[in-house]
């Protein structure tokens, strides 16, 4: 089947599923957020696919966030309505999908991009993977889950000193932070991915599917988080520092926060 905006592939009971936008660093636009839900629907539904790999394509990124060109113009109302409407197309349903799915970190996971690697169940990154939620410099807050799932892996106080700074960090960082399993050469990353796959491939289905449901419920007592964000994210969009924040990016200059 084709999909826009993605490549996908059969590695025996393997499926590897390449976010197909090189040019634009993969940068997830809503074309691609609604392709990756149809793939996923799909290859969820298809009882000979055991485990999923997700990675970008080409050498540089894995996703480098959300579409900036594409949410520039947001206004409070549709950033909310959004936010909600991609957590649940995407982010959510990835996280509760019956199927593994493992995020091969192939470069930049940046903003959406790194929300969406966190919604994954599992992450294996290459040496030169960089990692970082920069929201905050474009006056926004992480919007796809990523308040919530950045200290449920890391804690709370590096959690909040990333999202604050805004900040990248290496492969070997994340891994010491508990954000991604292993790291590899970028060589050998989706031969290590889909060792990893072939490995769960080999054990009950149902059995892996009942063990995501029950990890994710330990998680998800209380969607009170969730909420907020998705709040506190739509505020942000009928702010100045969000129109300056997106317009600097645009324009490739450096932004001027006017604040409070
Ligand atoms: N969006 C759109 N285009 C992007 C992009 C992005 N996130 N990231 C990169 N690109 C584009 C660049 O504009 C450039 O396009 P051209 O100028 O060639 O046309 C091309 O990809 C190559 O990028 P660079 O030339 O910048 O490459 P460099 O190697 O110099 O730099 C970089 C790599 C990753 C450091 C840099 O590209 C960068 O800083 N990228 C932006 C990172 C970022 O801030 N990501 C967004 C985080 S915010 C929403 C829900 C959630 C979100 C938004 C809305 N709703 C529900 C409405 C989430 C927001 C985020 O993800």
């Amino acid at each position: 089947m084709k999909y826009k905006n993605l490549k996908l592939e059969m590695h025996g009971p393997v499926a590897m599923v390449y976010v197909d936008r090189p040019k634009k660093l993969n940068a997830l636009n809503r074309v691609t957020i609604e392709a990756l839900h149809e793939a996923f629907a799909a290859l969820d539904a298809d009882p000979g696919v055991r485990a999923i790999i997700l990675r970008g394509s080409g050498p540089k990124a894995f996703v480098a966030g959300a579409d900036i060109a594409e949410f520039a113009g947001f206004s409070p109302g549709e950033g909310q309505q959004l936010a909600a409407r991609g957590q649940e197309l995407l982010f959510n349903f990835v996280e509760q999908l019956s199927t593994p799915v493992i995020a091969a970190i192939n470069g930049y996971a940046l903003g959406g991009g790194l929300e969406l690697a966190m919604a994954c169940h599992i992450r294996v990154a290459s040496h030169n993977a960089r990692l970082g939620l920069p929201e905050v410099s474009l006056g926004l807050i992480p919007g796809y889950g990523g308040t919530q799932r950045l200290p449920q892996l890391i804690g709370k106080g590096r959690a909040m000193e990333l999202i604050f700074t805004a900040g990248m960090i290496e492969a070997e960082k994340a891994q010491d932070y508990g954000l991604v399993n292993h790291v590899t050469a970028l060589e050998d990353l989706e031969e290590y991915c889909l060792k990893l796959g072939g490995r769960i491939a080999k054990n009950a289905p149902t059995a892996i599917s009942n063990a995501i449901k029950a990890v994710n419920a330990g998680f998800r007592s209380s969607d009170t988080g969730y909420q907020a964000e998705i709040e506190q994210f739509g505020h942000c969009f009928g702010t100045e520092d969000f129109r300056e924040g997106t317009q600097a990016f645009l324009e490739k200059r450096k932004p001027e926060f006017p604040g409070r």
